[in-house]
């Protein structure tokens, strides 16, 4: 561990490769394992940040202990987007810095050896069905977002529309979709007669295994009931929760492993301290010990998902949303403003808390205390664009259900609700999320990024707002029927006429919902 400039050093750059670990400064922690060892029982599937943040460094955990040689990881990118990504890997023999930083300044330096390969699947789609058939996989694990899911957000059912997926089903041999990929290697599995691989989901959905299960019968179903039949019967699918903050990889990163420690990194990782992980204990084909490397086993993961997506990706997007409206850069920047960390606050509290079921050994006031200060982490600069990247897949999860839920508790029309159910904070959110889709810019007209597989169907509807004030409530697929109920109804429309006068200013808005 080290707090500042530790290390300065004159010499020339290190290329991080395994030939050069032994030459790193001692300041930078290295796999004490030996690399040539491994095998790997895990393919994952989708090698982001995250990914490399959590799952990698839990097995790089692992792989400091004896006995564990077989679990290291093949990633597996199979977007377009991921070439530059595989070619870096495969120069840097699939090592990486992890840089852990602390609130107070302290930084940890350690490279993880816990991938041992990657398949860029555009250019090797016979190999990743080989890696996925091979009897040495156990695990197949995901980190493919929300929106690789296919399923649509209001009903929980399969949505077999995208272009891919219409493809992978006419296509089973040659697939481009995860779905594609899972079906194609179980398949080339049960014709050896060898057992099916685990498919883990290390996605933030609730229930996510159970949601993977789903959606993958849905969609094996629509070319080969049979394969689906064996794999609703011997396939595994455990559910989990996990949690790490890990924003997006910036020069900063790469320039600060360069400066300080002359270490040529090109895709280094950087991530607060904290990290869970809850995993229920199901696995058909062998699984790593995750709790001898920090993870928790339980029979229910249920309240810790619902805990972790209503709190923390919930608390993301109130600050992500009415931050940017404000004009915020950053997830710390927002929350060290005070009207800001009241709002969050109280929205946990008066509108989220009541809503979760009591967790033995968790204390949930220390839970959002933590939260608070884990967003505060002033080292972690974790951008408002990341957080509203791809809203259309995180709010009815994070934050609609949230809404409903509470809705729930009232008679419809019901206008003196409030002592039932409190709303005002996350429909000023939902509202305001109506308002950045429609207008795209900050309150001083600063342009805002929208990056949403949804964005123009959000634009679309947003911008009829000021002819039908709940004309972003249509999109159903997301908001289900909210526009129809009449308590929901009435506090959007505040919310929307005040958002929509001139001189808008968030702050003030915010202030007089609480
Ligand atoms: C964030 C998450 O994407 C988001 O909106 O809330 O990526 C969050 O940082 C992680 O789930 C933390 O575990």
């Amino acid at each position: 561990m080290t707090t500042e400039n530790p290390h300065k050093t004159s010499q020339q750059t290190i290329e991080l490769k395994q030939a050069s670990l032994a030459k790193l400064p001692a300041a930078i922690e290295v796999p004490n394992y030996d690399r040539s060892k491994l095998s790997a029982g895990i393919v994952h599937i989708g090698v982001g940040g995250f990914h490399r943040a959590h799952q990698a460094m839990y097995i790089d955990q692992l792989l400091q202990q004896p006995g564990n040689e077989q679990w290291a990881i093949c990633g597996v990118g199979l977007l377009e987007a991921n070439r530059e990504l595989a070619q870096i890997l495969k120069q840097q023999d699939y090592l990486y810095t992890l840089i852990v930083r602390h609130p107070n300044g302290t930084v940890e330096n350690r490279v993880i050896g816990a991938m041992i390969d990657f398949l860029f699947a555009p250019d090797s789609q016979q190999a990743v069905i080989d890696k996925l058939a091979s009897e040495t996989t156990k695990v197949v694990s995901l980190t493919i977002t929300e929106g690789g899911y296919h399923f649509n957000p209001a009903t929980g059912e399969f949505d077999g529309s995208h272009p891919d997926i219409q493809h992978d089903a006419l296509n089973p041999a040659q697939p481009k979709t995860t779905f594609g990929y899972l079906a194609a290697g179980l398949k080339a599995r049960r014709d050896a007669g060898l057992k099916p691989f685990t498919v883990q989901s290390c996605d933030n959905i609730q229930h996510n295994g159970a949601v993977t299960r789903k959606m993958l019968l849905a969609f094996i179903e629509l070319f080969d009931t049979d394969l689906a039949r064996w794999v609703a019967e011997h396939v595994s699918f455990p559910n989990g929760m996990v949690d790490r903050i890990t924003p997006v990889t910036t020069d900063n990163d790469i320039n600060y492993l360069a400066h300080e420690f002359a270490i040529d990194d090109r895709w280094p990782i950087t991530c607060e301290a904290f990290s869970q992980w809850v995993i229920e204990d199901d696995f058909c084909n062998g699984r790593p010990d995750w709790d001898r490397a920090g993870g928790q086993f339980v029979t229910d993961v249920t309240p810790y998902e619902k805990m972790k997506i209503r709190l923390l990706n919930a608390g993301h997007s109130v600050l992500g949303l009415l931050g940017a409206i404000h004009g915020f850069a950053t997830i710390d920047e927002a929350v060290c403003d005070l009207l800001f960390a009241r709002y969050l606050r109280t929205f946990m509290d008066d509108e989220v808390t009541p809503l979760l079921d009591a967790l033995p050994g968790i204390d949930l006031t220390a839970y959002k205390d933590t939260l608070i200060e884990r967003f505060s982490n002033p080292n972690i600069k974790d951008s408002l664009a990341r957080i509203c990247l791809q809203s259309s897949a995180k709010l009815p999860k994070f934050l609609i259900a949230t809404v409903q839920e509470n809705l729930s508790r009232v008679a419809d029309s019901q206008l003196d609700y409030k002592a039932e159910c409190q709303i005002e904070l996350a429909t000023l959110v939902l509202a305001s999320w109506c308002l950045y889709s429609d207008k795209r810019v900050d309150q001083h007209g600063n342009a805002l990024e929208i990056s949403d597989d949804m964005a123009q169907e959000l634009h679309h509807h947003a911008a009829n707002t000021q002819a039908d004030p709940l004309a972003f409530l249509a999109i159903e697929d997301l908001f289900g029927d909210l526009k129809h109920n009449a308590t929901f109804s009435h506090v959007y429309r505040q919310c929307i006429a005040r958002l929509y006068a001139p001189n808008l200013a968030i702050k003030t808005l915010m202030e007089d919902q609480l």
